[in-house]
């Protein structure tokens, strides 16, 4: 069980462009093992490899309705492959902008063809809450978070909210920590 820290706005990490998972070996079955961990603990219904600081194209998600149940989903190297003419808007928040929902708007359903843990090729036909969240984790994949499809007033706002916390954050860190104290 190894729950890793998630990566919060505006750490540029979130920004990078993810590279594609060559081979499902040990290591990538570990990485999706600690996704899970993670996104189980914070709690989240999608993540992706990327927030926990790893640049590689790996979403992991867990849509079950039912409390106490699970069912877990990994999707390696995945790629829409096909969009509806038709959108939809759903509340969205993400894990690295903790406690900030806005309405997105996005294609309704859409076609994912990914890699499953065995590395066999699927196609998932996605609508509802799946389909908004397969391309917000796709999109961070990108380096694309969902705050870039609202307006740029709202944007710009919580950006300057994360990045005045995340600087007072530094601040405080360093004022009671063991290392400033030994100065
Ligand atoms: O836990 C999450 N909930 C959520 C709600 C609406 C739309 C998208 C999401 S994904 C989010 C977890 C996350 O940040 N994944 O990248
Ligand atoms: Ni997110």
């Amino acid at each position: 069980m190894t729950v890793r820290d998630i990566l919060i706005l505006p750490d540029k990490r979130l920004r990078l462009i993810s590279k594609p998972v060559a081979k499902i070996d040990a290591s990538i079955k570990k990485l999706v093992a600690d996704m899970f961990d993670t996104m189980y603990d914070a709690p989240g219904i999608g993540l992706a490899a990327i927030q926990i600081g790893e640049a590689k194209r790996i979403v992991t998600m867990d849509l079950a309705k039912k409390e106490g149940e699970t069912e877990p989903l990994v999707f390696i190297n995945p790629e829409l492959v096909d969009e509806s003419g038709e959108v939809s808007v759903h509340e969205e928040g993400c894990l690295s902008i903790p406690e900030y929902y806005e309405e997105v708007e996005r294609p309704a359903v859409v076609t994912v063809k990914y890699l499953d843990l065995d590395g066999k090729v699927q196609q998932a036909k996605a609508s509802g809450l799946f389909a908004t969240c397969i391309q917000h984790e796709i999109d961070h994949l990108n380096g694309v978070l969902f705050i870039d499809h609202i307006s740029k007033l709202k944007r710009d706002r919580v950006v300057k909210k994360f990045t005045k916390a995340a600087k007072q954050a530094a601040k405080d860190d360093g004022k009671d920590s063991p290392k400033s104290a030994a100065k």
